[in-house]
């Protein structure tokens, strides 16, 4: 049943109508951030929004809430920092697969171990879009780009196995054609305590010819279907999840692929947070001088 709350989608709405191509996967994603705020109660004043570079980014202007445009691959740090300093209050990251595995490889690895708790959603359209459709760490292997004029020659990084074999405490995978389950995983992954990351299927419908609606709309399956009528699939088994997270292809997976619930975020092991959120202190009286003596 629908939770009932006293606001809407178009409170999230800023005076900026978003400038992605018409199709664009990214109005999926865009709408499904907006309804999960919607439905969790959450109010523009009480959420941070942390943007990456590239055509996702670009939902920074048309997204009212608190927001933080940082360097390209560079959003998730950012966010773990803002988390620590204000604990109280839901973080998400919106990145590409360029920004989140390719500049930003390194922070998503450290943060899947570290477990913080923040919430990082991919738009994950297997380019390099904003600068025109060059070969991203997604990529298909053999896929032709102008950065690739022969196909590239490395094979695509998997999002959904190298969270899962890093540590993520919550992983899962929905298609921005099926609007209303991303919602629901995006709320499932704000709602968790520790580090959520929601890997979002998004048609670049320039760049991306091969991975289109219609290619996904044959493939892409809900885990919780059992459609083949065998166990129901238990989302906290982890060798389960890494099995599944290497089915590609025909079948798409779609759900939450693995979820785990009582590990203490970072956050929560952090002694400095114990008693209060850190913006909260009084810092009148501490002399920080001393600190700058090396430096004067
Ligand atoms: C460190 C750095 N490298 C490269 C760029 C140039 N650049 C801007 S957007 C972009 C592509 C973004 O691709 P992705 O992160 O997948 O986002 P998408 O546009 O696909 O949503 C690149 C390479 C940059 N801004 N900063
Ligand atoms: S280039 Fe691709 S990702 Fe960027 S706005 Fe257009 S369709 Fe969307
Ligand atoms: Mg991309």
């Amino acid at each position: 049943m629908a939770t009932i709350t006293n606001q809407n989608v178009s409170d999230f709405n800023s005076p900026n109508f978003p400038t992605w191509c018409p199709g664009c996967g990214n109005f999926g994603i865009w709408a499904a951030i907006k309804s999960s705020l919607v439905r969790l109660n959450i109010k523009p004043h009480e959420v941070l929004m942390v943007y990456d570079v590239g055509c996702n980014g670009n939902m920074c202007n048309t997204i009212n809430a608190y927001g933080f445009h940082g360097l390209h691959g560079r959003s998730i740090p950012i966010a773990e920092g803002v988390k620590i300093a204000n604990h109280n209050i839901p973080i998400i990251v919106t990145g590409g697969d360029g920004g989140l595995f390719g500049e930003g490889i390194s922070h998503f690895l450290n943060a899947c171990r570290g477990n913080p708790n923040i919430t990082v959603i991919l738009h994950d359209n297997q380019v390099y879009a904003l600068t025109t459709g060059q070969t991203a760490p997604t990529s298909d292997q053999g896929y032709v780009s102008k950065s690739t004029p022969l196909g590239a020659i490395e094979i695509k990084l998997n999002p959904i196995a190298l969270a899962i074999t890093q540590g993520a405490t919550f992983v899962a995978r929905g298609f921005s054609g099926r609007q209303d389950e991303v919602t629901d995983l995006i709320v499932k992954g704000i709602e968790h305590n520790g580090f959520s990351f929601v890997d979002i299927l998004q048609p670049c419908v320039t760049f991306n010819l091969v991975h289109t609606y219609p290619w996904y709309r044959e493939r892409v399956y809900s885990l919780d279907e059992n459609i083949e009528n065998t166990e129901k699939y238990d989302r906290t088994n982890l060798v389960k999840a890494y099995e599944k997270s290497l089915e590609w292809g025909d079948r798409i997976p779609l759900g939450i692929f693995y979820e785990e619930k009582d590990k203490p975020s970072y956050q929560d092991d952090l002694d400095q947070l114990k008693d209060g959120a850190l913006v909260n202190k009084n810092i009148s009286n501490i002399d920080i001088d001393s600190c700058f003596d090396d430096f004067m």
